[in-house]
């Protein structure tokens, strides 16, 4: 049966934002009362978030889909939809939030900390918002957008003070017993411990956490035992501590030699090196491991360790120890920087925003890519062609007929927006002719009209042109509440 769990694939999709409502106020008497399609609402963003009440990650291994709930659709009357409902998942502190690569993507730790491991859909505006002086009566709504879609790997790393290491029945999940509150289970034979335990020691004014790991053995690096797998549960440690056994009946083992074995192992995993380390010389109780301790200490310390003696059963060396752990856990927090006490670790966003690229293929089409026009691509609804056209004057307006005409597209040559797997392809039909009347005015209706002057039209499309970029670039639905 599995009770811990350190390492999980989680699978995590954030809420769909609510489609926008294309709809018109109709009241008696006046039939073009004008648009009230409201918008449709934002979906629920996956948090990951640090709750010190969560010590496993079990749960995400048992059920490892997640989904935040999705926007509502806009309404008629100008009503908005409903925002979907953020699923916040309690996490461990010191979880690692990793990419399928194993590239870190947040590093959770402290209560509260929190990481948005899937950002949801914006929802799309209602025709109303897409009215303009000019567009008076946009029979068209924008898509809500899908909500991200992420695996994720999360990686417990206990956050611990001081880490014991050490073979198999040294004695280290008996000196936690003894050194804190912590009741790990201890047994006379080997591997004993399968996860790490955590303790909380008060030496003093000082109050530190101190973890085991699984006994190590020569050849752990190989797997060998239980492997090297929990060491990324000392990684984040400031101390580290070597128990070593005076009374192993194991004829081929001796303090010594077992210090330069672990010693080995710790540097095949990497990157303890520079941690301080103190050596335990444990079971003193027993008369010929107070012998041997009294040996081997000057050869210890002639290699630059502190040495303590102690015992976990009688109770022996123990205070000293503790102390010495807590000058030592002391004065490594006072080198660190303090950190804050809640960090928040956004994803950052991949692509830039303002920009967009054109590029020409090898098979001849021409690939749009930009978190702008990808964007809009996935707002728009196809099959109503007045939105269609929408988007082809959204993307003039942002360059990139321009910029197809400078890549050397011609009229009939696919273009492609978006990225390899999701992207729209259509025939490109240049609808630039001039650069004063490049813009057709879609979305009007003429029974608004009353003639105007030409300076008054250029006026009227600038107008146009800036209130559908306040529109676009102002409206923020993420921050609604
Ligand atoms: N006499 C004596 N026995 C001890 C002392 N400390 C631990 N032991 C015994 O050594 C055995 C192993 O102790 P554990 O604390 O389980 O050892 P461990 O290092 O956690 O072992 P693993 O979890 O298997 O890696 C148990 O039978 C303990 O009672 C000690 O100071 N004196
Ligand atoms: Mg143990």
């Amino acid at each position: 049966m599995t009770t811990f769990v350190d390492r999980v694939e989680l699978h995590v999709a954030a809420g769909n934002g609510g489609h926008g409502c294309a709809s018109v106020h109709r009241e008696k008497f006046k039939p073009l009362g004008g648009p009230d399609g409201g918008n449709g609402g934002r979906g629920g963003d996956v948090i990951l978030t640090v709750d010190q009440s969560v010590t496993t990650l079990l749960d995400y291994h048992h059920s490892p889909h997640r989904k935040a709930t999705n926007g509502k659709p806009g309404e008629g009357g100008n009503r908005s939809g409903k925002d979907g409902q953020d699923l916040v998942l309690p996490v461990p502190d010191g979880t690692v939030v990793l990419d399928k690569a194993g590239n870190v993507l947040a590093d959770l730790v402290g209560h509260g900390t929190s990481f948005v491991a899937a950002q949801g859909g914006r929802g799309g505006l209602g025709n109303a918002a897409l009215a303009s002086a000019r567009r008076k009566a946009p029979g068209f709504a924008l898509l809500g957008e899908p909500g991200d879609l992420q695996d994720v790997v999360l990686e417990l790393k206990t956050v611990a003070d001081v880490a014991l290491v050490g073979y198999p029945s040294a004695g280290k999940s008996s000196l936690i017993s003894v050194l804190s509150a912590a009741k790990p289970k201890i047994a006379d034979y080997p591997f004993t411990t399968l996860v790490p335990n955590l303790g909380v020691v008060t030496a003093g004014s000082t109050v530190y956490t101190i973890a085991d790991v699984p006994g190590l053995i020569p050849g752990a690096s190989q797997g060998k035992g239980l492997g090297l797998e929990f060491l990324r549960h000392v990684e984040r440690c400031s101390v580290l501590v070597h128990v070593l056994d005076t009374a192993t009946l194991e004829s081929d083992r001796d303090p010594v030699s077992d210090l330069d074995i672990i010693e080995e192992e710790l540097r095949q995993y990497g990157g303890l090196g520079n941690r301080p380390r103190i050596v335990v010389l444990n079971k003193i109780d027993v008369p010929d491991g107070k012998d041997l301790a009294e040996m081997v200490r000057p050869d210890l310390e002639a290699r630059g360790y502190r040495v303590f003696e102690a015992s976990a059963v009688a109770h022996m060396g123990l205070r000293e120890l503790s102390f010495a752990l807590a000058e030592l856990v002391a004065q490594s927090r006072a080198a660190k920087p303090k950190e804050e006490a809640t960090r928040i670790v956004i994803r950052p966003k991949a692509v830039d925003d303002a920009g967009f690229t054109v590029t020409r293929e090898e098979d001849g089409l021409y690939r749009v890519r930009g978190e702008k026009p990808e964007r809009w691509v996935r707002q728009t609804d196809f099959n109503n062609d007045e939105a269609v056209g929408y988007l082809a004057d959204r993307l003039n307006r942002l360059g990139v007929e321009e910029k197809l005409v400078k890549a050397g597209a011609r009229s009939g040559d696919g273009v492609a927006i978006g990225p390899e797997d999701n992207a729209v392809v259509f025939d490109w039909e240049p609808s630039l002719t001039s650069g004063a009347e490049m813009l057709g005015r879609r979305g009007e209706d003429h029974r608004f009209e009353a003639p105007r002057p030409a300076a008054q039209r250029r006026r009227d499309r600038q107008a146009e042109r800036d209130d559908v970029e306040r529109a676009y670039d102002d409206f923020q639905p993420f921050q609604a509440e």
